[in-house]
Order: structure tokens, then C-alpha cells, then sequence
């Protein structure tokens, strides 16, 4: 049996917490090294080659381990967002969304829907072709994302419509952001290299009141907003009103 390379020892030999046995494997990942796994011991050559097989099978198991922690993470990020705008996809919001609309419903804490729709999108797929238009939803939400605050859930509701949830906000506030995002959509080229084209977006808004029993109601009612912004000329933001009967 082969014996490990001696210790060598650094400080005081009479210390007996001096440790006088070291070894140390490498964590692989294919040709990166993601950490190292020691073992010490106050005894002088404590270790022999039989211990750094333990301890290198260990180091594997260790790779795998974090290999398949890296890949659940990817797998859970994944299944969250939208693989072309990078925003939250429907799925996630709604699973976000309830919880907060529960959270102000029951607190009676303001709440407001931004539901947005690209105008005449067909037209861009058509003039310009899909790629293009995907070009187009990407920088869109983009530009939308920089106007929002970090617990705005923002997220792509279908093809071309995209949705915010505002906590905290009521609709003259989530109005006025729905507004800021209008005008930065409205006035930024998006590139394509040697042309540039630009779009517009209709834009419907509504508070939580306590007449509305549900999240699927008060998405209605933000969707009805914009329907009322596309019927009135679109590249406007609406508010929701409550009809009188
Ligand atoms: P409006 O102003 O009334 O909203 O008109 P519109 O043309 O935007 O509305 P319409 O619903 O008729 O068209 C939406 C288009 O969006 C149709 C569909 O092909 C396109 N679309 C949906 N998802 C995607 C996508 O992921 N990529 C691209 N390039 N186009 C998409
Ligand atoms: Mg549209
Ligand atoms: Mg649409």
C-alpha cells in the first residue's frame, strides 16, 4: 500500500492542536473547480491513499450534488419567465398575483392592474416579418421594465399584451406610470441595424375596490380599460370606471 506524502509541519511541534496531517481534494465540474474538500488531523501522516479515494469520491458526489442543484435552479427559473422578453410568464403571475391581491383585499390596502396590449403588432409581423417582431416584444418589455419598481409584478399575459400588478398603488399612481411607459414606448426607435421602427401601446388601468370579489374580475375590468383605449385610438392609457346603473 502506498503511503500519502508527510506532513509537514508549520509552527510549534510541541502544540498538539498543530495540525501534522492535511489533505485536500479537488470539487470538480468538468474542467472547473468549484470548491475543495479537506480533512485534518493532529496525528503526524495520518492519511493514506485509501483515504484520498474516500475523500476524492466524496469530491464527485459533492460535483454532482451541486451540478444538480444548479440545474433545479435553472429548471425552477425557467419554468418562471417568458424565454423571449425575459419577464415573469403568465403562469408565475398569476401565482404572485393572487397572493398579493389577497394580501390587499383582506387589508383593504390600494392595488392596481396595468394591462397593455401592442398596437397594430399584426402589421409589424407582417411588414417586417416574426423575428423582427420578436425583436420588437423583447425591447418593449425592456422599456416597460425600466419604468417600473421592483415589486411591480410585470410579466407577458399572452403574445403581445403584457400585465402589471402595483401594489401599494392606486390608479391615479399605476396611471401615470402606465402613462410614463407609454410615451418612453411611443418615443424610442428600436433598431433593427440599418432601420429603425417604432410602436405604439394602448394601456388600460384599474384599482382594487370592494366591489371586486376576485383577481379574474379585476383583470376583466383592466382589459375592458383597454379595449376602451384601443376602441378611442389607441398609444392611450384608460381607467376603468365603474358604470353606473
Ligand atoms: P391591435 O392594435 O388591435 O392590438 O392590433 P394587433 O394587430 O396588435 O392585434 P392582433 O391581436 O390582431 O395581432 C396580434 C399579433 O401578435 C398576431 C400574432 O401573430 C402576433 N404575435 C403573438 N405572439 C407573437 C410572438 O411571440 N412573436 C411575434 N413575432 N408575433 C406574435
Ligand atoms: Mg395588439
Ligand atoms: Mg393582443
Amino acid at each position: 500500500m502506498q503511503e500519502a506524502t508527510q506532513a509537514i509541519v508549520i509552527g510549534a511541534e510541541e502544540d498538539p492542536t498543530q495540525v501534522r496531517s492535511l489533505i485536500v481534494v479537488p470539487i470538480r465540474l468538468g474542467k472547473e473547480i468549484k470548491g475543495v474538500i479537506s480533512a485534518q488531523s493532529y496525528r503526524p501522516n495520518a492519511y493514506r491513499e485509501e483515504d484520498r479515494e474516500s475523500l476524492e469520491m466524496l469530491a464527485t458526489q459533492t460535483a454532482i450534488a451541486l451540478e444538480n442543484n444548479s440545474l433545479f435552479s435553472k429548471v425552477q427559473e425557467m419554468a418562471m419567465t417568458d424565454s423571449l422578453t425575459n419577464i415573469f410568464n403568465r403562469r408565475r403571475f398569476f401565482e404572485l398575483a393572487d397572493a398579493e391581491f389577497e394580501r390587499s383585499h383582506r387589508y383593504q390596502h390600494p392595488l392596481s392592474i396595468i394591462m397593455m396590449d401592442i398596437d397594430h403588432f399584426k402589421r409589424v409581423n407582417d411588414s417586417h416579418g416574426h423575428a423582427v417582431g420578436d425583436i420588437v416584444l423583447k425591447q418593449v418589455a425592456a422599456i416597460c421594465k425600466s419604468s417600473l419598481r421592483t415589486v411591480d409584478i410585470f410579466a407577458r399575459y399572452g403574445g403581445e399584451e403584457f400585465v402589471v400588478m402595483l401594489p401599494e398603488t392606486n390608479a391615479e399612481e399605476a396611471s401615470y406610470t402606465a402613462e410614463r411607459m407609454r410615451s418612453l414606448v411611443a418615443r424610442t426607435p428600436i433598431s433593427l441595424g440599418d432601420k429603425s421602427i417604432q410602436v405604439t401601446l394602448s394601456f388600460g388601468v384599474v384599482e382594487l375596490d370592494e366591489s371586486c370579489k376576485n383577481i379574474e374580475e379585476l383583470l376583466d375590468r383592466s382589459d375592458q380599460a383597454l379595449y376602451a383605449s384601443k376602441h378611442n385610438g389607441r398609444n392611450r392609457v384608460s381607467i376603468w370606471q365603474k358604470k353606473t346603473e
